[in-house]
């Protein structure tokens, strides 16, 4: 499938505030647009140690207990109380053909039913979709964290578009933004909007070493002008 106009680049924190919606740089103000993507700073707590409109599954269990967290700005958290995070363990499984399906975090639409949030992405329109993100004991370069934005029809998994993707961020690194610009094709299937987060690995870590770990903070999907 040939993916349009998508471009990539990772950018670091430089000296901005941002504050209520609007960007402070080196004396601009620029009013910054409003994500589409409800949660995506995780704040809002859903379930028993869940975000609001999150699931993950790791070492092929959903929902893990610990993947969310709760902690210091800065630290555990780019901004805000709470993140997500994805590690490897010494119960995680062995790559197979299919790597894809290994430690993710994704979006999910009200009720649990899947296939992505009823966000209204416009055909032929620009967007940005964004994370920050902290990976710590990454030392091999198969641990790559992997961010994905599909378009997708509400309440199917089956049938979807890719829309934007991440390079795969491999070793460790302080808090760092990732950005892709992309644009919906006019043949995009449906219109709902699926975010993806994916830990690639090989299979399990030894018992006792430190376990390659990320962690994901304010996801944001907002239009281009
Ligand atoms: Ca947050």
């Amino acid at each position: 499938m040939k993916f349009p106009c998508i471009s990539l680049c990772i950018t670091r924190h430089l000296g901005c505030l941002a504050l209520a919606g609007t960007v402070f740089c080196q004396g601009l103000v620029v009013h910054a647009a409003e994500s589409l993507l409800p949660n995506g700073g995780f704040e809002d707590e859903g379930g028993p140690d869940l975000p609001e409109g999150w699931t993950n599954l790791v070492d092929g269990r959903k929902n893990l207990p610990g993947m969310y967290v709760t902690g210091k700005p800065g630290s555990e958290t780019h901004t805000g109380r709470h993140a997500v995070k994805l590690l490897v363990s010494s119960e995680s499984e062995a790559t197979t053909a299919d790597r894809r399906l290994r430690n993710t975090w994704v979006n999910e639409m009200p009720g649990g039913k899947g296939g992505g949030q009823a966000v209204e992405l416009e055909k032929g329109k620009t967007y940005r979709f964004s994370f920050w993100s902290k990976r710590e004991d990454f030392d091999d370069p198969d641990h790559a964290l992997v961010g994905e934005c599909k378009g997708i029809p509400p309440g199917s998994r089956s049938e979807y578009t890719v829309l934007g993707r991440s390079e795969h961020l491999t070793g460790s690194s302080s808090w760092e933004k990732s950005e892709i610009i992309f644009e919906v094709p006019q043949d995009a299937l449906g219109l709902g909007l699926q975010i993806v987060f994916r830990l690639f690995h090989k299979g399990p870590i030894p018992e006792g070493a430190k376990q390659p770990t990320v962690w994901i903070d304010d996801v944001e999907v907002v239009p281009v002008p």
